[in-house]
């Protein structure tokens, strides 16, 4: 099997994660790529018609996607279902938090595109604004469940963890620790993880 992937991208940190994790890194080959929504990878729209990564692409030739159906395949592939609880109420929570940590990400993202994509003279200011509203609000939730956060190494804090890293990583000047105590503390051990640290986007 392949992953394809940057090894800058937030959401590829997740499966690459979820590979150490789960002792497949002799199962699957890493492939880093470059993508942009205005430089699309061929390899990668070959395997994924939205031209996203992370894509794995199986030993028949068929592709799995996205960041999270991954995990899940991943999680499968180990046997133990150790990343996602098969079925309860810890299943929709474990979900619950990835979408959170995901949709963060999500709009994180988009500022840096628009930032960093879009010509200057296109630029919205008040549509970046409404995508930092979004982040915020998801870390202040994060912030008021960061107590009952598992200190298992699930889906949730491998998502959760993948967002904070990626605003550190493009997004320092967002200052996401100030009036969070909680959540700092709780990410300060995650990122200790040797899986996450395996994975720091490089400088
Ligand atoms: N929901 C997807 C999002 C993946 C995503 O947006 N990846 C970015 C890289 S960080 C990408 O491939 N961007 C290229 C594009 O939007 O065309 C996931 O969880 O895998």
């Amino acid at each position: 099997m392949k992953l394809l992937l940057s090894p800058m991208s937030p959401y590829a940190r997740k499966a690459r994660i979820a590979l150490r994790e789960l002792s497949l890194l002799d199962r699957v080959e890493e492939v880093s790529v470059s993508v942009s929504p205005i430089n699309p990878s061929s390899e990668v729209t070959r395997n994924n018609p939205l031209g996203k990564i992370p894509v794995l692409v199986l030993d028949d030739g068929s592709a799995v996607f996205d960041s999270p159906v991954i995990c899940e395949y991943l999680d499968g592939l180990g046997g133990a279902h150790q990343l996602v609880p098969q079925s309860g109420p810890q299943r929709w929570a474990v979900l619950c938090r990835q979408a959170l940590a995901d949709g963060a990400l999500d709009a994180a993202v988009l500022m840096r595109y628009e930032l960093h994509l879009r010509p200057p003279d296109f630029r919205w200011l008040e549509w970046l604004d409404g995508q930092r509203a979004k982040v915020l609000g998801a870390l202040d939730q994060m912030e008021r469940e960061a107590g009952t956060m598992d200190s298992a190494w699930n889906l949730a804090t491998i998502s959760t963890a993948c967002v904070l890293g990626y605003l550190d990583f493009r997004f320092a000047d967002l200052s996401w620790r100030s009036g969070r105590t909680r959540l700092r503390r709780w990410y300060e051990e995650a990122s200790q993880r040797p899986s996450f640290r395996d994975t720091w986007p490089p400088e």
